[in-house]
């Protein structure tokens, strides 16, 4: 018998064929041997995160690939790049995309049995521990290794530092004394930590993926709001104990995913959007609440929304929608569309006062500009150009400057600070060159501002408010958000909510 070429260099090994695709079957024998341990099954989380389609929609395929291939620095993803060949990891990776084959539950007693005490409350002081003023502690969040500090905000010193659940999102909520701070996790993990003594409390999973939760003003409850599954979930804020489930149905009969949800302190109640229904609901906790909702009918399917300053008005938008609309929470009905262009991210607006005039200001996630609306007539007053589009804004009652970032493309190094009144530009800061710079919140009083450079070697930079000369720089991984105690449990003008 004759060899071609190529047979003897097989022959020889100097090739390698390539190996053979891996049918998504295969992959889930893979996932069973390789992954289970730690993800779970139904790849419902365990150590490991969540590795549902919904948990990965924020990761390309690509990511997931090289995750796969080379691990995870500082986590316990090790590589199985020696293990697995790259069909393999091929058909993990299209296996993991791939709704699971029985649809994920998360019953009531799933939660039940996720929530665990850590610490017996009542044997703590109820009186601040650490010696810092409570008020004006930062709680950050540092996403590049799933970890929480506390700072002291007058000495800018860390207080503690421990481990988060796998990816904390949104802003984490606190008791209205500022004692207690609220997380969720992406993954549906709510935990509670208590300021006064730096301990962790409790913890539950109170979903597969969870959108956002917030705290009732009077410190009773905390409502979560999920996509997956689709509802509400009531917790004691005490202890974080279940006190029921609400599906999010729509007036039709139609499931929906939990846009997000909010405290509206002066109304005494929580307020929801849904995403998959045109309904925005009202649940109120007063007196001694059956948590009911109120339902609001919306234009549109809503996706993000803020309050007007007396929390009498919802700005809503859809990422389908073009513009955004008004919906007046007293009377139920929409009120107006209002103009903006792009994709407004409302929930993180802010409001502050304009020659006498509220006026609400929202980043663009896709065009290079900041809307200002006349919160009086909901007309649109301007629009500030940015060097691209942004995701956080924030400010000061002390400030004359609104901070926002530039999150998005070649410029995101860049943070402009927007005179409140003249509506200009007034100042661009470049924290640290070629690294994302974003997210800001002011010290209780406004004296300082701590901005974010969100980057595996970034850093927390305090600034002098007024002077803009950098205070302090602390290294850090990724840090995301952080927030202000005071600035958060009085709903100060500025901050998100
Ligand atoms: Fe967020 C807040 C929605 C992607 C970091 N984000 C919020 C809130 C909503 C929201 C509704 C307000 C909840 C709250 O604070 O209680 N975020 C969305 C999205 O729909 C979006 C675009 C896509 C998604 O997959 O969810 C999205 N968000 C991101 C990110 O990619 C960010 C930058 C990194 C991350 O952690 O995932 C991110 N979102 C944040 C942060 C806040 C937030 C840090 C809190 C801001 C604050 O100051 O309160």
């Amino acid at each position: 018998m004759r060899l071609t070429p190529f047979a003897l260099l097989l022959l020889c090994g100097a090739v390698q064929a390539a190996p053979d695709a891996v049918s998504l079957e295969q992959a889930g024998v893979l996932y069973e041997q390789h992954c289970q341990s730690c993800h779970g099954v139904n790849r419902l989380g365990g150590a490991g995160p969540a590795l549902l389609p919904e948990s990965l929609s924020r990761i390309k395929p690509d990511e997931a690939r090289a995750v796969i291939h080379d691990g995870r620095p500082a986590s316990q993803m090790a590589a199985f790049g020696n293990r697995l060949n790259s069909a393999q990891i091929d058909g993990l990776v299209s296996y993991l995309y791939q709704p699971a084959a029985t649809p994920p539950t998360w019953s009531d007693t799933d939660i039940r049995a996720s929530h665990r005490i850590l610490a017996d409350l009542d044997s703590l002081p109820s009186t601040p521990q650490h010696g810092a003023d409570p008020l004006n502690l930062f709680v950050v969040v540092e996403a590049g290794n799933h970890h929480v500090r506390v700072l002291d905000g007058d000495r800018f010193e860390e207080l503690a530092n421990f481990p988060s659940h796998f990816a904390l999102h949104g802003g984490p909520k606190f008791s209205p004394d500022g004692r207690f701070v609220y997380f969720a996790s992406r993954d549906g993990w709510v935990s509670v930590y208590d300021l006064h003594n730096l301990t962790m409390i409790a913890e539950i999973r109170a979903g597969l993926n969870t959108r956002n939760l917030a705290v009732s003003n009077d410190g009773r409850w905390v409502l979560v709001g999920n996509y997956l599954p689709g509802n509400l979930v009531l917790l004691d804020a005490r202890d974080l104990s279940l006190v029921k489930h609400i599906p999010t149905l729509g007036a039709d009969g139609t499931q929906s995913r939990v846009s997000a949800v909010y405290t509206a302190p002066p109304r005494d109640s929580f307020v929801v959007a849904l995403k998959d229904v045109k309904e925005a609901w009202e649940l109120s906790y007063a007196g001694e609440p059956d948590f009911e909702p109120r339902r609001i009918e919306a234009a549109d399917f809503l996706d993000d929304f803020s309050f007007t300053p007396d929390y009498r008005h919802l700005l809503a938008t859809s990422r389908k929608a073009l513009g955004g609309q008004v919906i007046d929470l007293d009377t139920g009905k929409a009120v107006t569309d209002i103009p903006l262009p792009g994709m407004p991210h409302l929930g993180s607006g802010i409001y502050w006062k304009r020659n006498g005039d509220w006026v609400f200001a929202t980043p663009n996630v896709s065009k290079g500009l900041i809307s200002v609306l006349d919160l009086q007539s909901w007309k649109l007053i301007k629009e500030i150009p940015t060097e691209g589009p942004g995701f956080f804004m924030r400010s000061h009652l002390n400030s004359p400057y609104a901070w926002t970032d530039v999150f998005f493309g070649p410029n995101n190094d860049a943070v402009h600070l927007i005179d409140k009144q003249t509506l200009e530009v007034a100042h661009t800061l470049r924290p640290m060159p070629g690294k994302n710079a974003a997210h800001v919140e002011f010290t209780n009083d406004g004296r300082y501002a701590l901005l974010s450079v969100w980057d595996t070697d970034g850093a927390l930079i305090v600034y002098d408010a007024s002077t803009l000369e950098e205070v302090k720089r602390i290294p850090m991984n990724k840090p995301s958000g952080k927030y202000n105690v005071g600035n958060k449990i009085e709903f100060a003008e500025g901050t998100s909510h």
